[in-house]
């Protein structure tokens, strides 16, 4: 007997603003003059905080942080398309995204410091704090989105942020399973940097796409360009429609570049060459959306400079906040591994501090 196909399937790839600053009308989301100044101004702050952090962990004053240059669009874009009523799940690679949501910059600085009370978002309890056990957080994603359907929330989606390594962990297909059976509200963002430290994509997944992913869990999934602004907010947007219309999940794969090192603690060029970077410095996310709104008519040099001067005093009076606290509780991270902590944990906490007492006594 012949074979028939019983099933066909494809992925998109969407673009909307090339990496020449061009526009396809057709595909343009509906976007407030308001709400496209607040995508430039907090992807701009997330370049100068990145930048900065870099910086002070280069000399000494800060813990190891995770680089987010050139994800801008990715997880800005992603966040201007849901509610502050909705919940937010993220990685470590989400900087500005968090900013938007309300996280304190102040706060972030104690967290890289390794102080636990710095990941707690005071303005947004829907915000979850940063998960670096990878994928970690899509499984919360998914009970939250559907536990809100459960409590009568009839509008309420979850957004949930992952890297392409995190597509291999069982976490992964599980809350996709899920969400794809309970027809959970929930909007999967991957945001493929192209590298899980130094894993390249191609030696995560045979897969051609992480899009494709989604058919396996039979729900929808696209591939955007994660550089431009306009395709990842379309996307998660639409998706986000779809969620809240209960015609459940989506799978969004922004194709993306992680422009600086995984942490502190890696060096990129051992596994990735110049070249390579510099094509990517020619798809930057913030070098397309100015040229987009200086077309628009809604940016110049001026408010550039003005916009840079703001939020360099902003970032310079945190800075000097930060670094003014000196009553933290060294031993503060054993108090929240457990509620009731053992005695292995407490005997770790004794040893840390005697080794804090030593070194103190040596300098
Ligand atoms: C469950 C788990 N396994 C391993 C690690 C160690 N680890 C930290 S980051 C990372 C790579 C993650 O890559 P990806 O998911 O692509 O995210 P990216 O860092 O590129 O944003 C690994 C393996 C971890 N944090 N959690």
């Amino acid at each position: 007997m012949p074979l028939n196909i019983i099933e066909k399937f494809s992925i998109s790839y969407m673009q909307i603003l090339d990496e020449k600053g061009n526009v396809d009308p057709e595909l343009e989301p509906d976007l407030s003059r308001d709400d496209l100044l607040k995508l430039y101004h907090y992807m701009t702050l997330s370049r100068m905080v990145d930048s900065r952090m870099l910086n002070l962990q280069r000399q000494g004053r800060l813990g190891t942080l995770p680089a987010c240059t050139g994800q801008e669009a990715s997880f800005c874009a992603s966040v201007l398309a849901i509610k502050n009523t909705d919940w937010f799940a993220g990685s470590y690679r989400e900087l500005g995204g968090r900013l938007m949501r309300g996280d304190s910059l102040l706060n972030l600085l104690y967290l890289y410091n390794g102080f636990e009370e710095g990941s707690y978002n005071y303005e947004n309890n829907r915000t979850l704090p940063i998960s670096i056990i990878l994928a970690s957080q899509l499984p919360h994603a998914v009970g939250l989105a559907y536990g809100s359907r459960l409590q009568g929330e009839k509008d309420t989606v979850a957004l949930v942020l992952f890297g392409d390594g995190s597509t291999s962990e069982g976490d992964f297909h599980e809350a996709l399973n899920f969400a794809g059976v309970l027809n959970a509200p929930v909007v999967f963002l991957c945001q493929n940097n192209q590298y899980a430290i130094s894993t390249p994509r191609k030696l995560q997944t045979k897969s051609a796409t992480i899009a494709q992913k989604a058919i396996a869990y039979g729900i929808p999934g696209i591939q955007v360009d994660g550089n431009d602004v306009l395709a990842v907010y379309k996307s998660v947007k639409d998706a986000v429609t779809r969620a809240r219309n209960n015609e459940g999940p989506s799978l969004i794969e922004a194709f993306t570049y992680r422009m600086l090192m995984h942490t502190t603690a890696d060096d990129p060029t051992r596994y990735r060459d110049d070249q390579e970077v510099e094509r990517w410095k020619e798809k930057d996310p913030l070098k397309r959306f100015k040229i987009f709104l200086t077309n628009k008519k809604l940016w110049d040099d001026k408010k550039q400079l003005d916009l840079e001067n703001e939020l360099k005093q902003t970032i310079d009076e945190t800075v000097k906040q930060f670094e003014s606290k000196n009553d933290f509780k060294p031993d503060a991270p054993f108090d929240y591994v457990f509620e009731h902590p053992g005695s292995t944990l407490e005997e770790q906490r004794m040893d840390f501090l005697e080794n804090l007492k030593k070194e103190t006594e040596n300098d």
